[in-house]
């Protein structure tokens, strides 16, 4: 009798075991962190003096000085914009700490500020848990100050940096692990490249095994190695895949396609999270005041992050008085207003709503304008929708819709913990939502339907640039890197000086390509003429080139240190520009 107990609760837990392999669910923490939807990302380091992207781990810690620091005024502003938390860069990858850690003398305690008795870790920390948010921290695994990096020494001393954040901060919601590993660094004089593998050296089990530990509740964000609690899209450019599965394999190597759009069938929940900047670069660089993204970039971001079953990573770099810039957070509170003015209807509330099958048909009783239908999943059961359609009945006849910001099909494939499709408004009597495919019993949570208003002219555009969808960065004042997602065909590279000052334009230049970072062709060389006198548009065409990463460098400069630019515009594919 024992016996047969023994092997039907074997059997039992067998299934119970290939279940929740076939189903893997999210945990407690995995749910309240969609529900955050979004939060803000903030770099801030020592790149901030520099001007830089990448600190090379040698900058001099007499630059670190704010005149005016206030970590309030950043809370607040990312409150106001709608952000649920701050992860904060404690230390980005020129090794400098933002905390007087007792593991380094590169740190703000060796800085005037405060006479080195500063802590911007902990004014943050303070400010975030004032005003009612969550506190994270980013902690660059890569460090181009330590003289060890490379070794097991500095891996000890990263897991003693992080022992120190993730105990003396209070409540930590979400670590994040940045997977750049460049090479080149300072490295404590030794001023060499150092290379290593970003999936053994930082031995991640027992590097997660100390957050578990210390902060249980902590979401682990990783893209250098083992799975952790979320993942990386793919790009920077603020876009998850229209199909975007919770999902990813336990173990093994991800692909861009995995990060992008998830594993339809992966056995561990490991949800997506978008990050992207209110700018063109991560830090501050007054070259970018006026490219500060527009509304509509701001609400296509929204729609491709937190529309698609995922959470938005913003980011609000802090410039060197210590503070947001005005531009980003009127530009970030006015995007708040913007998705509170977009849902503040469902018009769904106030229809008549049916099911036949597997339809659900929402009766406005009389022709109703919209153009954003929201569907979202019961996800603590797992996520289940493959494909559905949605169809409105205008003048009397079923018309389908599809999603207007979709790059291939029509979008209507997986939801999730919230899925939103956007298409021309249409004046309709009914609205039909039919799931084709699931993997189980789909549960849906709600349905929605609005009107958003047609972003108007009159709001400021100038994230509209051509640029603003390129991920622009600096490797030094003259040399500007414009990296994609993935390898394509490019024919033609253009230019915009700056506008308003002479400074910065770049008269002579080298253009470069690369697909892996590391062979460059170069593609022309010249001088832009007359563009002093005349600021215009210089176009440079190539033959059809396949790049994945574009060096722009500045061989001579019209007047001023550093290469400034109002816009850049790379062309994809055939068309050839013609000379402006
Ligand atoms: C990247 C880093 O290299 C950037 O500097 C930035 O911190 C971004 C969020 O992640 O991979």
């Amino acid at each position: 009798m024992k016996k047969v107990f023994a092997a039907l609760s074997a059997l039992l837990f067998s299934t119970m075991v290939s279940l929740a392999q076939l189903n893997p669910l999210p945990s407690n923490e995995q749910l309240e962190w969609y529900d955050m939807e979004m939060y803000a990302f903030i770099h801030y380091s020592l790149n901030t003096y520099t001007d830089q992207e990448w600190g090379f781990g040698n900058e001099d810690l007499q630059l670190f000085n704010p005149s005016d620091l206030d970590c309030r005024q950043w809370a607040r502003v990312c409150k106001q914009a709608g952000m649920k938390g701050i992860i904060f860069t404690a230390k980005h990858h020129c090794g400098f700490c933002m905390w007087p850690s007792a593991y380094t003398d590169y740190s703000v305690k060796n800085t005037p500020w405060k006479d080195g008795h500063g802590d911007v870790v902990r004014e943050l920390a303070e400010a975030c848990r004032e005003e009612g948010l969550k506190f994270g921290f980013y902690l660059s695994p890569w460090d181009r100050n330590h003289a060890k990096y490379g070794t097991p020494e500095y891996v000890t001393y990263f897991r003693n940096q992080l022992r120190e954040l993730l105990t003396n901060y209070g409540d930590v919601f979400e670590v994040w692990f940045d997977g750049a590993n460049g090479g080149d660094g300072w490295y404590g004089g030794a001023n060499e490249t150092r290379r290593i593998d970003g999936k053994t050296y930082y031995g991640w089990a027992e590097t997660f095994g100390l957050i578990r530990e210390l902060q249980p509740h902590a979401l682990i964000w990783n893209d250098g190695g083992d799975r952790a609690d979320l993942r990386w899209v793919g790009t920077e450019a603020g876009n998850v895949g229209e199909t975007n599965w919770s999902l990813m394999p336990g173990i093994g190597p991800t692909t861009y396609e995995m990060l992008h759009y998830g594993v339809e069938d992966g056995d561990v929940w490991c949800p997506g999270e978008t990050n992207t900047s209110i700018r063109p670069g991560w830090f501050y660089h007054e070259t970018e005041n006026d490219h500060v993204k527009s509304l509509s970039k701001l609400m296509d971001t929204y729609y491709k992050s937190v529309g698609r079953n995922s959470t938005l990573l913003l980011n609000f770099p802090i410039a060197p008085n210590g503070r947001i810039h005005p531009n980003d957070s009127l530009r970030g509170i006015a995007f708040k207003k913007m998705i509170d003015e977009v849902f503040k209807d469902n018009l769904a509330d106030n229809a008549y709503i049916t099911v036949e099958g597997n339809s659900t048909i929402i009766d406005f009783g009389a022709p109703t304008s919209f153009n954003r239908f929201v569907a979202e999943e019961e996800i603590q059961f797992g996520q289940s929708v493959k494909k559905f359609t949605l169809e409105a009945k205008i003048d009397g006849e079923w018309q389908p819709l599809e999603d207007e910001l979709v790059e291939e099909g029509d979008g209507l494939t997986t939801i999730g913990h919230r899925r939103i499709i956007c298409f021309p408004t249409v004046r309709a009597t009914r609205l039909r939502f039919t799931i084709n495919e699931s993997k189980f019993e789909p549960k849906i949570k709600k349905l929605g339907v609005y009107l958003a208003p047609e972003l108007t002219p009159d709001i400021p555009d100038s994230g509209e640039k051509k640029s603003s969808g390129l991920h622009i960065y600096f490797r030094k004042p003259y040399m500007m890197m414009i990296d994609f997602d993935s390898e394509q065909t490019f024919t033609a590279f253009r230019y915009l000086p700056p506008q308003d000052t002479k400074d910065g334009i770049i008269t002579h230049y080298t253009l470069s390509a690369s697909t892996d970072y590391q062979n460059w062709t170069k593609l022309a060389s010249g001088e832009f003429s007359n563009i002093v006198n005349n600021p215009i548009w210089q176009t440079i065409n190539f033959e059809p080139t396949k790049a994945k990463v574009f060096k722009f460098e500045a061989d001579k400069l019209s007047s001023g240190t550093r290469m400034g630019y109002s816009d850049i515009e790379i062309v994809k594919g055939s068309e050839i520009m013609l000379k402006p």
